[in-house]
C-alpha cells in the first residue's frame, strides 16, 4: 500500500467516527424532549463547523496513541482515541466560529464563515458554546470510569483557558480604531501565538493521547513537561506559517481570505517588516497598516514583496526546522520501557514536524 493511499484510509476511518458522535449528541437533545427544529439546528451546527478541516489535530491523537502503544489498536481503543481526536476538533470548531466573528472574517474552509449565514448571525455565539460543551458530554459518556477521566477534563479546561488568554492578547494588541505599530514586537508575537495556538493545536492532542495511554506524571523529568518543551516551539512555528499564509496564500489554497493587515494584527509578517524597514518604508507601514481599506492593504502587501518577506520567511522556516529537530533529538529514538509501561518516543514529534514542514495550506 502506498503511503498516500494509507493516509487517505486513515483519514476516512477517522471521519467515519464523526457521525457516530454527532448522532449521540443529537440523541441526547432528543431524549430531553427538544423539538425537531432544535435537533435540526444542532445537527447543522455540528456538520457545518466540526468536520471539513485538515483534521491534523484530531488525527494527531490517533497517531500518537498508535505510536505510544507501538501496535495497532483494538476497535475499542481506536474508537476512544478517535473520540478524543474529535474532541480536539470540536474545541477547534468552537474557537474558529468565535474567532471568525471577532476577526470579522469572510470565509473559512472554502465556504462562508458560519456567523455570516443568513439565519445564523449572532446565534453563532451560543452555537460555539454548544460545540465546546459537546466535548465534556462525550468524554463523560465514554471515559467516566477510566483512571484518566479527571486528567482529560482538566487538560481540556486548562488548554481552553490558555487559548482564551491568547485570543485576548491577540485582540487587544490589534485595536480597530488605533494603529500604533510601536506596540508590536516579535516577543509580543511569540507570547500571543504560544497561547492562542500552540497549546491547543500541539500540546493538547499529544497530552490527551499520553493520558489515554496511562503515562503517569513524574516529579523529576515529567514526560508531559518534556512533550510541552518541544510542542510549544512547534506550535509557534505553525502559527508563523499561518501568519505568512494569511499574506501570501491564495484563498483557494488556504480556504480563507486573509484579514491580518486590515485587522491590525500583530502578525509575524508585520513584525519582521518592522525589524527591517527603512524610515521611508516605516512611514508607508504606519500610514497603511490596519486600515479598513483594500488599497491600503494592497500597499502593505506590495511593500512586503519589496522587502522580500517571502525570502525572510523561507530563512525562518529552515532555521525553525533545524532548531526543533535538535530539540526532538534529545529524546531517545528507542527508549527502554519498563514491562507493561508506555513511554514517550521521538517518533511522536518527528511525525508532527514532517506534517507541517513547508505547508502551503
Ligand atoms: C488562530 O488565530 C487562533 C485561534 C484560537 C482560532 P487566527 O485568527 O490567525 O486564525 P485564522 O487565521 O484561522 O483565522
Ligand atoms: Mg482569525
Ligand atoms: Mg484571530
Ligand atoms: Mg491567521
Amino acid at each position: 500500500m502506498s503511503s498516500s493511499s494509507s493516509k487517505v484510509q486513515k483519514r476516512q476511518k477517522f471521519e467515519a467516527v464523526f457521525p457516530v458522535l454527532r448522532d449521540e449528541l443529537v440523541a441526547h437533545l432528543a431524549a430531553q424532549g427538544m423539538p425537531e427544529d432544535a435537533k435540526e439546528w444542532y445537527t447543522k451546527n455540528l456538520d457545518y463547523n466540526v468536520p471539513g478541516g485538515k483534521l491534523n489535530r484530531g488525527l494527531a491523537v490517533v497517531d500518537t496513541v498508535e505510536i505510544l502503544k507501538g501496535r495497532s489498536l483494538t476497535d475499542e481503543e481506536y474508537f476512544k482515541a478517535a473520540l478524543l481526536g474529535w474532541c480536539v476538533e470540536f474545541l477547534q470548531a468552537f474557537f474558529l466560529v468565535s474567532d471568525d466573528m471577532m476577526d470579522q472574517s469572510v470565509t473559512r474552509r472554502g465556504q462562508p464563515c458560519y456567523y455570516r449565514l443568513e439565519r445564523v448571525n449572532l446565534i453563532a455565539v451560543n452555537d460555539s458554546f454548544m460545540l465546546e460543551m459537546a466535548i465534556y458530554y462525550l468524554i463523560k459518556s465514554h471515559f467516566r470510569s477510566d483512571p484518566c477521566y479527571g486528567y482529560l477534563i482538566e487538560l481540556f479546561h486548562e488548554t481552553t483557558y490558555q487559548t482564551e488568554i491568547g485570543q485576548l492578547i491577540d485582540l487587544i494588541t490589534a485595536p480597530e480604531d488605533h494603529v500604533d505599530l510601536s506596540k508590536f514586537s516579535l516577543e509580543k508575537h511569540k507570547l500571543i501565538v504560544i497561547y492562542k495556538t500552540a497549546y491547543y493545536s500541539f500540546y493538547l492532542p499529544v497530552a490527551a493521547a499520553m493520558y489515554m495511554c496511562g503515562i503517569p506524571h513524574s516529579a523529576s523529568n515529567d514526560p508531559y513537561e518534556l512533550a510541552r518543551s518541544i510542542l510549544i516551539p512547534l506550535g509557534e512555528y505553525f502559527q508563523v506559517q499561518d501568519d505568512f499564509l494569511d499574506f501570501a496564500g491564495t484563498p483557494e489554497q488556504i480556504g480563507k481570505i486573509g484579514t491580518d493587515i486590515i485587522d491590525n494584527k500583530c502578525s509575524w509578517c508585520i513584525n519582521t517588516a518592522l525589524a527591517h524597514a527603512t524610515p521611508e518604508q516605516r512611514t508607508v507601514l504606519d500610514a497603511n497598516y490596519g486600515r479598513k481599506d483594500a488599497a491600503a492593504e494592497a500597499r502593505v502587501k506590495a511593500l512586503y514583496h519589496e522587502m522580500d518577506i517571502p525570502k525572510l520567511y523561507e530563512q525562518y522556516e529552515e532555521a525553525a526546522y533545524k532548531r526543533i529537530m535538535g530539540l526532538i533529538e534529545t529524546i531517545p529514538a528507542e527508549p527502554v520501557a519498563p514491562q507493561g509501561q508506555v513511554v514517550l518516543k521521538r517518533e511522536v514529534f518527528v511525525s508532527f514536524l514532517q506534517k507541517i514542514y513547508k505547508r502551503t495550506k
